[in-house]
């Protein structure tokens, strides 16, 4: 239902944006497909990666590690306070503006929020959507011709593009054994023998930099969700910028890779938001089919009962077996938020996997390499999976320097992350023009938390 829906908006905002004329024309240092050139971050050229992490892909079907992960500290005193927006005036954030050209970058308006925290669309040109802005319309297809479409499906009917959002999901008492956090959802991966694409947030992977070398080595593909998680749309230029060099920055760090893909939290991305993050090296992924498992009660969550839950994964199923899921294949929706999230991700693999090709995202969508980092090259649909070998090196990382904090104390600061309510209300979904239904932007002001 909902890819069709995409579908066919695709159509309409290509015969609408055949149409305007006060976005900016493209030109710059355009690809042979018109699409705006990308260069590898220099502006993390200085940051220098933990040791212990694997530098390439496992080989297929190759064991990778489970169990307990290594005790792992990494300084938090270079990096913003977890969960805030953070600042923009560090050299860093400045290197990584200076390397934008803002002439590409399209005027839109930021977006603000009302006291219940949902997105506000006064003022927007519903129709028109001259931003394509997911919110409001779930445009996926910029409006300028420089920006590539966001990726939101896989192409072949009976693919499963399994994605994970929030992670990685600390204990909620940092330091402490927790069955929830990870690497219980890694592990359980690993034994099922499958891999998926985890869009992480930058605060959660500073208080928990174990996980995130856990995932790079048991082949799950790293993606960035930015710092602190806000309605992207909200934040200013430079604000954006920030978001995308903290998140990037840590997981260079902590994991040695520098990804090629990120995902808007709730979605809320226009071609403003598209084009700083496509300039700072990132590709725009969304989804087409969404379990809205982060509202099932749980740290964090809301009160969406499980069983309707249940309910979309067994009518995804029902639909694929039957028959009538024949247009493409998807990119679902999941979070590894907290319990409820993570125990109903692992009760559906299983027969999720009997009926679907189960991969992770860039594998459907034929990207070998996520990340800038030429040595990981992951399989896809048309090559042969990648057999690079592998150092697996599983040691611990070096010892911290005596600058290093332990990151479970300095994590005390983030646990507003899971203890913050979160406000949910419906956005205004371009009322007339696509019947997307009713979708909950669940919004944090003031260190509220979203979850999507
Ligand atoms: C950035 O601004 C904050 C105040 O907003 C200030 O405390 C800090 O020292 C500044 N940092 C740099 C590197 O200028
Ligand atoms: C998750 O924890 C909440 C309490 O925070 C509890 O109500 C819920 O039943 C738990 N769900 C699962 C699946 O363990
Ligand atoms: C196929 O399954 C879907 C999901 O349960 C259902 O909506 C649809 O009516 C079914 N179609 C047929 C032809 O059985
Ligand atoms: C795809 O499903 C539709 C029903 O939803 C059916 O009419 C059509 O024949 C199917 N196409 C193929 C190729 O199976
Ligand atoms: C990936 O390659 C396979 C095999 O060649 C093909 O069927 C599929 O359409 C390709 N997908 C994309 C997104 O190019
Ligand atoms: C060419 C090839 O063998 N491709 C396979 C790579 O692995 C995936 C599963 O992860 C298979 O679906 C592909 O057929
Ligand atoms: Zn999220």
């Amino acid at each position: 239902m909902f890819a069709k829906q995409i579908l066919a908006l695709s159509t309409i905002v290509a015969m609408v944006s055949a149409q305007s004329s006060s976005l900016p024309a493209s030109s710059g240092t355009p690809t042979s497909s018109g699409v705006l050139a990308q260069t590898s971050p220099a502006w993390l050229s200085t940051v220098t990666p933990m040791a212990g992490n694997v530098l390439a892909v496992p080989s297929a079907g190759a064991a990778v590690p489970s169990g307990a992960l290594a005790a792992v500290t990494l300084s938090a005193t270079d990096y913003p306070t977890p969960w805030e927006v953070p600042p923009t005036n560090s050299t860093g954030v400045q290197a990584a503006i200076a390397a934008i050209d803002w002439t590409k970058v399209p005027a839109a308006p930021v977006r603000t929020a009302n006291a219940n925290g949902d997105l506000t669309f006064t003022g927007y040109d519903a129709n028109a959507d001259p931003y394509c802005w997911w919110s409001d319309s779930n445009c996926v297809k910029p409006k300028v011709d420089y920006l590539p479409s966001d990726i939101y499906n896989c192409p072949n009917p009976g693919d499963w593009g399994l994605s994970y959002d929030d992670g990685p999901l600390n204990p909620d008492t940092p330091g402490k054994a927790d069955q929830w956090a990870e690497p219980q959802l890694y592990d359980f991966l690993a034994a099922h023998n499958q891999k998926a694409t985890l869009f992480y947030i930058g605060s959660n992977l500073l208080t928990f930099p174990a996980a995130g070398q856990r995932a790079l080595a048991d082949g799950l593909t790293i993606c960035v969700h930015t710092w602190s998680h806000p309605p992207m749309t909200t934040q200013t230029n430079d604000q954006a910028v920030a978001q995308f060099y903290w998140t990037l920055r840590v997981i260079k760090e902590v994991t040695g890779v520098t990804p090629k893909c990120w995902r808007p939290p709730y979605g809320d991305v226009d071609d403003r938001i598209r084009s700083i993050a496509w300039q700072m090296g990132l590709r725009t992924i969304i989804w087409d089919e969404d379990t809205n498992d982060w509202n099932m009660p749980g740290t964090g969550g809301g009160n969406l009962s499980p069983n309707t839950v249940d309910g979309y994964f067994q009518g995804w199923i029902d639909a694929r077996k039957n028959g009538t899921d024949n247009v493409s294949g998807h990119v679902v929706l999941e979070h590894e938020l907290n319990n409820a999230t993570v125990s109903m991700a692992e009760k559906w693999l299983p027969t999720l996997q009997t009926t679907f090709n189960v991969v992770p995202v860039h594998e459907c969508q034929n990207i070998s390499q996520p990340y800038w980092e030429t040595g990981f090259t992951y399989p896809t649909e048309n090559a042969a999976n990648a057999t690079t070998t592998t150092s697996m090196s599983l040691a611990p990382s070096a010892a911290p320097t005596s600058a290093s904090v332990d990151v479970a104390s300095a994590s005390a600061a983030s646990a507003g992350a899971d203890s913050s309510a979160a406000a949910s209300g419906t956005a205004n979904s371009a009322a007339g023009k696509l019947a997307v239904g009713a979708f909950t932007v669940a919004a944090v002001i003031a260190g509220a938390m979203f979850n999507l």
